[in-house]
């Protein structure tokens, strides 16, 4: 099309503008995907426009603004209310994103009185219950606006059920606050805001493989608070694998010399303070154990585990040993695990060693089973160890796709090939988690943001009850070719992409038109996290036509 007359877009802007406050004043609060439908109806200029507006990442799921601007005091103050308000999580997490949102030019900032201006962030907190589970309440509302309208002081308030709830909403909060140049002052934007938001699926996670590369503690604590910026909550920490086995274990503690080092171990306070560190960013660990393949490290300190010194994987169903260390590995995990779930692998299980190594061979014929029905024995067996120290059970798809109506019915199948097993695991009634190797593997390099973000956990299934039971996704940062030099760029920006994909509402972030709709925010995002201290990756345009375009 033709260049459009500059003042033919300043009308059409103020229209656009009279039409959301107009919406703002009658209603507060419309939906995302209205506000987004009637973009839609002017392609191209008035949509580009009402997009450059809206710089948050995930989108949440009702908002809208208006045309003010208001300034943020550098003595910004929380004020608190309700039955948790008075968390020390809250009062912790406000003062981070004081740092967060002052950090630019600190020094330098004035203060600006003179204008309509923020100086407390009010957050109310109705429940004090601090457990951080699988559903925990992670919704919120936030509202900046005047106090009334000739008055030129103006507050954010968050309501939220739990102090999770706060946590996303004052990252909400902290995206609005932009450093302006010219008057060296932090102001928001297209006040007032009106935002209420709640996620589309309770588990959002991200995968970090601790095996293959060692990360220091303080690696991961980063890579936990660059997961709250896009309002990601669970980490899956992949422990152990077959190079190298980090974890402290007391009860068997010659685990440890499956260590690359002796410095490149995590202590249980390490992990401790790793789970403490995500629980106070509303982020859940999920700890992986991952049996009875991709664990030949183990073997370093306990070589009975092998069947054999020169066989070594998948650890030995024949003897009872075996279970009676896994056993005892989840009874020291689960004094520092809280979360309900824990991951049992079972992915890529080899019988080779099994059917080759003379005590297992005699032990499949005593128990007259196949190596199949022993892959199948040992998964069970580890489940029910789980089961018995209150966790729920967590499997890679090989489990299901090898005998789906043995799993324990609570089983969660972990999808990780391209076959799409969520649909036919949700209509045998499993619960199910996406991490599609095809869209959400991270150390897959040309897979790109597009990819990541037009992929769905839902695709394939209709049926309202059997979408309820994928919990969500999760994007995997495997550790072969990842170290703590690459992992960030690595993770961002794509794993931003299944973020938004996992919070907002599918209709708000259809996969029409990506680069009006996503990426102008996508690359705001990616700038925030350079802000915020990160390494981040490129973000290419997507060269339409896309999927559904
Ligand atoms: N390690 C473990 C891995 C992988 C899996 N499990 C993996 C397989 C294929 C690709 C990437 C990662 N490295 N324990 C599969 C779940 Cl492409």
């Amino acid at each position: 099309t033709s260049n459009p007359n500059p003042l033919l877009l300043l009308c059409l802007y103020a229209v656009y503008i009279c039409i959301s406050t107009s919406i703002s004043l009658s209603a507060l609060v419309v939906d995302a995907q209205k506000t987004l439908g009637l973009v839609s109806e002017h392609k191209s200029t008035s949509s580009q426009l009402k997009d450059s507006l809206v710089y948050l990442w995930p989108l949440p799921t009702e908002y809208t603004f208006g045309n003010g601007t208001l300034s943020v005091d550098p003595d910004l103050s929380l004020a608190v209310g309700g039955n948790g308000g008075n968390s020390a999580i809250v009062r912790d997490a406000f003062d981070r994103y004081r740092a967060i949102i002052f950090k630019q030019s600190s020094s330098k900032l004035r203060k600006r009185m003179m204008n309509s201006h923020i100086s407390k962030v009010r957050v109310i907190v109705h429940s004090d219950i601090e457990e951080l589970q699988l559903g925990t309440d992670e919704s919120y509302s936030l509202i900046v606006a005047k106090s009334d309208d000739r008055s030129i002081i103006a507050e954010a308030t968050i309501e939220a059920n739990s102090v999770f709830g706060a946590l996303r909403g004052l990252e909400t909060f902290s995206q609005l606050c932009t450093y302006d140049y010219e008057t060296k002052s932090i102001q928001i934007y297209n006040a007032p805001w009106y935002i209420r938001d709640r996620p589309r699926f309770a588990f959002r996670g991200l995968l970090l493989d601790t095996s293959r590369h060692y990360y220091p503690v303080d690696v991961i604590k980063q890579i936990i608070e660059s997961m709250s910026y896009a309002k990601l909550n669970v980490l899956h920490w992949h422990i152990i694998d077959e190079e190298s086995f980090p974890l402290e274990i007391p009860t068997y503690p010659k685990l440890w010399k499956g260590a690359y080092s002796k410095w490149e171990r995590y202590t249980i306070e390490d992990a401790d303070e790793i789970v403490n560190f995500a629980k106070r960013r509303g982020i859940n660990v999920m700890a992986e154990v991952d049996v009875p393949g991709h664990a030949e490290s183990w073997g370093a300190g306990y070589p009975d585990l092998w069947p054999s010194a020169s066989c070594r994987e998948p650890l030995d169903v024949a003897k009872n040993f075996t279970f009676d260390l896994i056993s005892g590995i989840l009874t020291d995990m689960r004094k520092i695990f809280p979360f309900e779930l824990f991951h049992l692998g079972g992915d890529e299980v080899h019988t080779d060693c099994w059917t080759s190594t003379p005590h297992v061979q005699q032990w499949l014929r005593d128990h007259n089973m196949t190596a199949k029905d022993a892959y199948q024995y040992f998964v069970l067996r580890a489940q029910q160890l789980a089961i018995s120290k209150n966790w729920t059970p967590v499997n890679w798809e090989e489990t299901f796709n090898a005998f789906p109506t043995k799993l324990n019915p609570q089983t969660v199948v972990h999808n990780w090939l391209g076959g799409g097993v969520c649909p036919k695991a949700v209509g045998q009634g499993f619960r199910c988690i996406f991490s599609n190797q095809g869209f959400w593997y991270l150390d897959h390099l040309d897979v790109q943001w597009d990819g990541v973000y037009n992929a769905d956990p839902l695709e394939g299934i209709t049926d309202a009850s059997e979408q309820q039971l994928v919990l969500g996704g999760e994007v995997c940062m495997w550790g072969e070719m990842a170290d703590p030099s690459v992992v960030q760029q690595t993770i961002w920006p794509r794993a931003a992409a299944a973020a938004e994909r996992l919070w907002s509402k599918k209709e708000a972030i259809s996969t029409r038109n990506i680069n009006i709709t996503a990426l102008p925010r996508l690359q705001y995002f990616r700038c925030l996290l350079t802000r915020r201290g990160y390494s981040v990756g490129i973000l290419e345009t997507v060269i339409f036509p896309v999927r559904g375009a």
